[in-house]
């Protein structure tokens, strides 16, 4: 099946490439692990987004994982519209702040107190600074394939666009700030014993994905993040729950709440804003309050907070919190995941699933994935094929083999049945169309 042709996207692109670097304005989108020129969206609804040419296409990525309800739900964009002719940003306190704020404590009880920002990387940066004020500590631990945004503490051994690129340890960071960020194997909970071993007393806080989502999906193995809040705890480090994409998404109250665990800090993000550039970190009351203007660690922005985006979350959570909301989301995914499982048996690809409620990776990898060095086994070239294939029959999954395909509440069971019909069909063309890695 040939590419559809997108000339208008194509030259809207061009376009692009001259003032934004690379076409656009975050790494990922430009396509460049996968091949072709990039879609250019110029319209999107429930689970359908709609480029420059007017292609259709069913959408597995929806804004990364943002738009839990589908594109455009009405009640959220009512919400915007309503609140856009009451002004779009005060530059002080609305109510609005601390109704979402309540809103999202009440659904994760370790969130004693918060605060918005307007991007993961923020919320992320903010909450190990926050970790290093209150401990007094420098050192921070993080995980290969887990990625936390882009801030200087991150940059090294990180998932998501920087595992789809290749780049392992971004120029710009200086040695003597990425040597205080050490990284340890996903799952693996001696070497995170080992690290504490030879720093003890050091290390400010360990920061963690509850569910890996930036290497591809990778659960945590049974034991692994009770064994992080057990270390952390007698070692006087904080743990870190970075819950932008696992948060209001495998549960209403993210991982933390379907592995049972408390963190000291939570970060948030994506689904809280609606599609709106909202995110948050938030924790117990003791450490929070070290933040200005109550304590000494500094944290600010122009819009946090501001009233257009929280109008977005707040029409979203009343949604997610309707009885049997999960179980539907999950159900749809689960179904996905058992039909594209089915479709590598019978087409016997070197490929495997894996799944934590409804997101969902399909990794050309035939060993099992508990972590980075295993999911960079995965064949990327067969990874591009399959995405060309699946584009070609309008079904749009995220371009690199190191994200999460996201299914929404705007996905029916017919595309769901679509997509494993699309996934089976493209399995079978790229046995031939793209040689092993
Ligand atoms: P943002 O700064 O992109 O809003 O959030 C950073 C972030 C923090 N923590 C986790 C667990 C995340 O997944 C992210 C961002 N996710 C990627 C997709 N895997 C954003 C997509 C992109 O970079 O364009």
């Amino acid at each position: 099946m040939p590419s559809k042709p997108r000339p208008r996207s194509a030259q809207i692109f061009r376009r692009s490439e001259k003032i934004l670097v690379g076409g656009v304005d975050s790494p990922v989108r430009a396509f460049r692990a996968v091949g072709g020129s990039p879609l250019v969206i110029e319209r999107a609804e429930g689970a359908r987004l709609y480029d420059a040419d007017g292609n259709e296409y069913l959408d597995y990525v929806c804004s990364w994982g943002a738009m839990i309800l589908g594109h455009a739900h009405p009640s959220v964009t009512k919400a915007i519209q309503d609140q856009a002719a009451y002004g779009t940003s005060y530059g002080m306190t609305s109510p609005l702040e601390s109704e979402l704020a309540e809103q999202i404590a009440s659904a994760v009880p370790s969130i004693e107190m918060m605060r918005f920002v307007s991007s993961g990387t923020e919320a992320t940066m903010s909450a190990i600074r926050l970790a290093r004020g209150f401990t007094k500590r420098d050192l921070i631990v993080k995980f290969e394939g887990c990625y936390h945004g882009h801030s200087d503490s991150f940059l090294s051994q990180a998932g998501s666009g920087l595992a789809t690129l290749g780049i392992s340890a971004s120029p710009g960071v200086p040695e003597a700030f990425a040597k205080l960020t050490i990284n340890v194997p996903y799952n693996d909970l001696a070497a995170v014993e080992r690290v504490f071993g030879s720093h003890t007393g050091e290390i400010a806080a360990v920061i963690v994905e509850p569910v890996a989502a930036n290497m591809g999906v990778v659960p945590p193995e049974p034991g692994f993040l009770e064994g992080l809040r057990d270390v952390t705890r007698r070692e006087g480090a904080l743990l870190i729950f970075d819950e932008v994409i696992s948060g209001f998404r495998t549960a209403l109250g993210g991982a933390q709440s379907v592995y049972k665990i408390q963190p000291d800090l939570t970060t948030l993000g994506k689904i809280i804003g609606g599609g709106l550039p909202v995110a948050a970190y938030g924790g117990r009351r003791e450490i929070m309050e070290m933040v200005a203007p109550l304590g000494p660690v500094y944290q600010a922005g122009t819009l946090s907070g501001n009233p257009l985006a929280m109008r977005a979350g707040l029409a979203t959570l009343p949604h997610l919190r309707a009885p049997g909301f999960y179980n539907e989301l999950d159900r749809k995914a689960a179904r996905l995941a058992e039909g594209v499982s089915g479709a590598i048996r019978d087409v016997g690809v070197p490929a495997r699933v894996s799944a934590v409620g409804s997101l969902v990776t399909l990794f050309f990898c035939d060993v099992p994935v508990r972590n980075y060095d295993d999911a960079k086994k995965s064949d990327t070239k067969r990874f591009a094929a399959f995405f060309t294939a699946m584009l070609d029959r309008g079904i749009f999954v995220a371009p690199s083999q190191y994200e999460a395909l996201f299914v929404s509440a705007a996905h029916t069971d017919a595309d769901i049945e679509r997509t494993i019909l699309a996934c089976r069909e493209s399995l079978r063309t790229l046995l031939a169309a793209a040689p092993a890695d």
